[in-house]
């Protein structure tokens, strides 16, 4: 049973932010699936058990973006 989550970046402009943000998060352990949305800064994902924030926001930082809580 996999889980979903939504969370909110702030910063991305383009098709190129877009994929840094979708790569990093797409690498943290249990993700299969992430969908991000570029005008609203909604990134969905789908994990195999729920995420620690934290983890998260390490990887949207590692990109060069924030989240927003
Ligand atoms: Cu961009």
């Amino acid at each position: 049973m996999s889980t979903t989550a939504t969370y909110t970046v702030k910063g991305m402009t383009c098709g190129h932010c877009v994929a840094s943000v979708k790569d990093e998060v797409s690498g943290i352990t249990g993700v299969s699936d992430v969908v991000v949305e570029l005008e609203s800064g909604a990134v969905t994902v789908t994990s195999e058990s729920p995420l620690d924030i934290a983890t998260v926001q390490a990887a949207v930082e590692e990109a060069g973006y924030e989240l927003v809580s």
